[in-house]
């Protein structure tokens, strides 16, 4: 039966049939599944289709953009079903997509999957400038600055965060995690963040190793 609902999960994104991947998605959390297993055995490994038909030619925007509802909609459901932990522990993250990058759907899990390990979380939404990462760091009172891009040509965005923490004195101050498809711990060392995530496990890992410093 598990494999079949993966298989399924697989589908419905790929089809960017809207109704079935929430008929999927409500059915595997009835059935107790575990919302995070949903998400990497199905969901992900969908959308990760959809990227690469739309990638290769196969598949135009109005499809892309339907999957993309389908799977805005699925990780939704999953993440309002992953447990909330009730204590918070001490650390405070700040997390946003980059300026010019409208991909927020891995950034958005990132975010649900740190708050249930019990860290405060602010997110800040996509299309964040450097300038804004560091304002609302300092209102919120952050030690960690989160970003996260899924386009080549915004992954500079994470650099000039770098750069514009330098320039205001505040290097020292946050540390910074970054994540996305096409980030890799390579960028990372180059643009001198302290952290770099593969997935949004990876994340909880890393802030918890950054916030052990
Ligand atoms: Co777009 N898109 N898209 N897209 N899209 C990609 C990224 C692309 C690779 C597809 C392709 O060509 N194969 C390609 C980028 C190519 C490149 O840069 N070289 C692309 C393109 C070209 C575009 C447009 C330019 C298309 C156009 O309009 N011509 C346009 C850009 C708009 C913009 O941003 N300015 C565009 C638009 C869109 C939609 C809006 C339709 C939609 C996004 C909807 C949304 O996010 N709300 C969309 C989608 C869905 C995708 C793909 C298919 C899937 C992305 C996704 O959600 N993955 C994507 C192809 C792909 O990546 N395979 C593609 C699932 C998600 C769970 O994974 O986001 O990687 P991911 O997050 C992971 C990890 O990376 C990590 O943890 C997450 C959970 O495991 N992680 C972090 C992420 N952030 C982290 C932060 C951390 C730690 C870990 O700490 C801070």
């Amino acid at each position: 039966m598990t494999p079949k609902i993966f298989e399924a999960a697989i589908n419905a994104i790929v089809a960017g049939d809207l109704d079935k991947a929430t008929e999927i998605a409500r059915r595997g959390l009835e059935e107790g599944m575990d919302p995070l297993e949903l998400m990497t055995n199905g969901f992900i490994p969908g959308i990760n289709q959809v990227g690469d038909l739309f990638g290769s030619g196969k598949l135009f925007i109005p499809g892309l953009v339907k999957s993309a509802d389908a799977m805005e909609k699925a990780t939704a459901l999953m993440n309002a079903a992953i447990p909330q932990e009730q204590e918070t522990i001490s650390g405070k993250i700040v997390i946003g997509t980059v300026e010019g990058d409208m991909h927020d759907i891995g950034k958005t899990i990132v975010v649900s999957l740190l708050r249930a390990n019990g860290f405060e979380v602010q997110d800040l939404g996509r299309d964040v400038t450097p300038h804004r990462f560091i304002e609302e760091a300092e209102k919120f009172n952050a030690d960690i600055i989160g970003s996260s891009t899924l386009l080549t040509t915004t992954m500079v965005v994470q650099k000039e965060l770098e750069q514009e923490l330098k320039k205001a004195g505040l290097k020292q101050k946050y540390k910074t995690i970054v994540g996305g498809a096409p980030v890799t711990q390579r960028w990372a060392n180059r643009i001198g963040a302290d952290a770099f995530a593969q997935d949004a496990g990876d994340g909880v890992k890393k802030v918890t190793q950054l916030l052990a410093k």
